[in-house]
Formats: C-alpha cells, structure tokens, sequence
C-alpha cells in the first residue's frame, strides 16, 4: 500500500470461471429486457450503446435460446465488445492527459469509470445466469418457507391478541412484529451454504446471516423452528435469546441461534450489520469460504453504524452483502423524510461497492442477488449493496396494525396510501408465486398438502411453546 495508490476497486478482474448449469434456457429477448432494465437503472448514459453492442452480439448467435455454455460465451462476447467500445473514449474527448480530478487524468478517470460500469455489467448477466439455475423443486421449497413465515405471522399476531395464560391466571401476549408481504427473504437461502448442513464442530463454517424483524423467514429457512421463534415473542424459559443464562427467556421476538448462522436482531438497529461486518473481517481473516449477508431495513440504513460497517467492509474488500429494504416506512416515518437519495442502491455506489435493485415480491431475485454476491466476494470482489424495493404490509409491531393500516370499524382511519397499498397487495408473493408454480407444473393438490402441513407444523410450535415453562425470576 502506498500513499498515492487511488482506491480499490475490488473484484477489478473478476469474471465468472465457468458457466452455470441452467434449468431452463435463456431468451434472447428476456436478458435483452432485464439488461436494459439494469442499464436504465444504474447507469443510463449507456442505454443506447448498450442496445446496439447487445443486438450486434447476438448476431453471432443463431439460436434464440441460450443454455448455459453459451450464455457464458454470449455474455464474453458481450462484455468485450463493451471494453473495447469504450477504450477510447478519453482520446475521442481529448482529454487523454487533462486532469478531470487533481492527479487523475482523463485516461486514467475513465479508464476506473469503465473498469466499474464493466463489473456491474458482468455481475447483472451472472445474476441471470444464477437465476436460469433455480429448479422447481427449489420454487417449491421457497413457496414452504414462505407459508411457514405467513401461518407463523397470523399466530403470533394471534398470541399478542388473545395472550398465552401467566402463572398469575392473567395473559399476556408479548410484543412481535410482522413480515407481511417480505417473505421473499426466504429465498436468499437456497444460495447460502447453511450451518445446519455442516458436519459436526464445523458449523462455524456454514454462512452468516444477521436478521431484522421482518426477516424471521429467513431464521427459519436457515433453520430455526416456529417453537423457537414463539417461545422468543413471549419471552418463555427455553427462549434461546436468554442473556447466556439458562431458563432467562428473551423477549420481542429477537430470535437468532449462531449454531445455526443466525445473529440475533439487535434493539439498535444497525447494530447486527456491525457485527456481522465484523464476522466478515474474520472470516477474510482466517482464510474461511464464509460468506456474511446484512439485511436491513432503510430506516436503519441512515443511521451511523450502518454507514461506517459499509465503508470498512468497501475499504477491506470484506465478503459480505448488505441489503437494504425499502419497504416505505419506518415505524412512522415516510420514506421522503428519510433520505434524499435517489434509489438505495446508491448507499453503496458512495462506498465503493457494487449495488443493484430487485423487486422484492418475486423470491427469484433474492436468490440470484445472493448466489452472485457469494460467487464475487469469495472470489476476491469483496462486497455488494442488494437494494430491496418491498411494501410493509402491516403495522410496524402488533399493536399498530389498526394505526397504519385502519380498524376494521373505521376508528382510527388508518394512514397507509391506499394507492401504493394496493399495488403491493397486487404484488403479494405467496398467491403470485403459487400460481406461479401451478403454471410450471405443480399440482393444485401437492400445493395444498404442503399448506395443510405448515399449518401443522407451525400450530405444533405453539402448542409447544405454550407448554414451555415461564422463566422465574432470580430475585424471587
Ligand atoms: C438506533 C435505533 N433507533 C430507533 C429504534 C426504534 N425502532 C425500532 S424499529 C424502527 C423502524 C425501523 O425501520 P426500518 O429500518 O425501515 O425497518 P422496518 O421496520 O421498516 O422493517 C425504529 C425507529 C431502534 N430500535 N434503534
Ligand atoms: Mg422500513
């Protein structure tokens, strides 16, 4: 390291070593679309060349599918033509040698600017190559998580409702918090080496991931089980979340199980994405094929911790994706007097990382952000910002459901933008994604046993947890 050396841009040579397997082929005119989409969306100066470098690429390709082998051969073609096409722009604007920034002349400058736009563009058609990998079977398994996560959310709104009997003949129902309309999360599972299917003593090995409270789906794909997550909202004895003292409890849903990779969510906010940073330093540290994702919420994503685990894990080249959903609220506060800054994705842009958005109401994009956000930070990319556009579909904890969302009655009136309500609700993935899988082949019957046995599952955990003792107080 030396004192004149301009920052890194980790990942600067990367390319994808092999191609990906792929379920089904890619069309033409669909990665065309969903390039374009990304070009308009990060870097517009370059729509048209794009257009046109695209078509005259695919000229070279008879066929209007690509499977998995040329997609990789498609997608050098491509990414060659691009660099070339731009190697002489600073000539071209004669200012080869003018200094656009003290020190940096128009070569060099654009020269970095090109190197970057180059890697976004290769990790946006890596991504479409993960996402040609996912199988049915996988879509099945997400559409599982995801009625989990929504059978478990009805309960425990259920639990705060009605409470669960105390000791002293009252009820009380803990405080929890919701995830309607975010299940999508699950589905950043499928693309993480899980801690639970390590073998034993190396569980420290399995990936991390550090969990908001809207994320509990994501606990469960990794692992954890409804009766963990119930005993947490009311704070029983055999809650995990006991301050490291047995039969202590836990309280407000703040679930977590490091022997499965997940960080507790903390009480101040930005506080696990810290941490898991942290775990991240390690893990480059001690040479580990560990991989760290931070997802968060964008409230979360102003405050200072935040920006300062963004800017170490960007100057380290630390592997670790962090994610941040915008899902328009936080508790209270909209979204425009949150921050000024154009799409979320640009949090990243400012620390040096690559950064892209995905609709989260569609399960597929979480898989395919992650599966390349851990293919490029463990081959050396160091980290990425995936930037989540999703809706709150309920209050922001239990009590506040009738706030945010209306009473029944009309009293309170509720302030959601009915407008933007309505679109999510459109967007819900759980009867989006189902019929999704019903057009893709799976039976009508195999999706309602799948739902039957969910129920089942997730009414046994309350069962259990209602069973459970009450923790006893040390100074009884
Ligand atoms: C540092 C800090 N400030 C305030 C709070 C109180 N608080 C808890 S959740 C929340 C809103 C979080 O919004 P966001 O990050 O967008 O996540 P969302 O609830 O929308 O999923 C606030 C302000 C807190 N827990 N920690
Ligand atoms: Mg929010």
């Amino acid at each position: 390291m030396t004192q004149s050396e301009l920052p890194n841009i980790w990942g600067v040579d990367w390319k994808p070593r092999s191609h990906l397997d792929f379920s089904s082929d890619v069309s033409m005119s669909d990665l065309k679309e969903e390039l374009i989409r990304f070009i308009a969306e990060r870097h517009d100066g370059h729509l048209r060349l794009v257009g046109w470098l695209f078509d005259e690429a695919s000229e070279e390709y008879s066929g209007e599918t690509l499977d998995g082998p040329n997609f990789h051969l498609f997608s050098e073609t491509f990414v060659q033509k691009l660099s070339e096409n731009l190697s002489s722009r600073a000539e071209e604007a004669g200012i080869m040698t003018t200094e656009v920034i003290p020190r940096r002349g128009g070569l060099l400058h654009l020269s970095r600017r090109t190197k970057r736009f180059i890697l976004d563009v290769r990790l946006c058609l890596r991504r479409l190559a993960h996402a040609a990998t996912v199988t049915l079977d996988q879509r099945f398994e997400w559409q599982r998580w995801m009625t989990r996560t929504r059978v478990l959310d009805e309960h425990l709104k259920d639990i705060f409702t009605t409470g669960v009997e105390t000791p002293d003949g009252g009820r009380f129902g803990g405080k929890g918090f919701r995830s309607t309309w975010q299940e999508g999360i699950v589905a950043c599972a499928t693309a993480l080496n899980l801690a639970k299917d390590q073998p034993a003593g190396l569980q420290h090995t399995g990936d991390i991931v550090a969990p908001m409270i809207r994320d509990i789906g994501l606990a469960m794909a990794m692992g954890q089980t409804p009766t963990d997550l119930f005993a947490t909202q009311v704070g029983k004895a055999n809650s995990l979340m006991n301050g490291g003292r047995d039969g202590a409890g836990g309280r407000d849903l703040h679930i977590g199980d490091l022997s499965l990779g997940v960080l507790p969510p903390t009480a101040p906010l930005p506080i696990a994405s810290a941490t898991t940073t942290g775990i991240a330093l390690a893990s480059q540290r001690l040479g580990l094929t560990r991989f760290q994702l931070a997802p968060v919420g964008e409230g979360c994503s102003s405050s200072g911790e935040f920006w300062e685990a963004m800017n170490f894990a960007g100057a380290r080249g630390l592997p670790i994706a962090f994610m941040i959903q915008n899902n328009q609220i936080a508790l209270d506060t909209f979204v425009v007097g949150q921050s000024a800054v154009e799409t979320w994705g640009d949090k990243g842009v400012a620390m040096g990382m690559p950064a892209w958005t995905i609709d989260g109401a569609e399960p597929l994009h979480f898989h395919s952000s992650v599966a390349v956000a851990r293919e490029f930070a463990l081959g050396g990319g160091g980290p990425v910002l995936i930037h989540v556009e999703t809706m709150r579909g309920c209050g922001h904890a239990h009590h506040h459901d009738d706030l945010y969302l209306g009473a029944p009655s009309g009293t309170p009136p509720g302030y959601v933008d009915k407008d933007l309500l309505a679109y999510w609700e459109a967007k819900d993935p759980l009867p989006n994604h189902r019929e999704l899988l019903r057009t893709m082949g799976i039976e009508e019957s195999t999706l309602a046993q799948m739902e039957e046995e969910e129920k089942a599952y997730v009414g046994a955990g309350r069962a259990a947890m209602e069973e459970m003792p009450w923790p006893v107080s040390r100074y009884l």
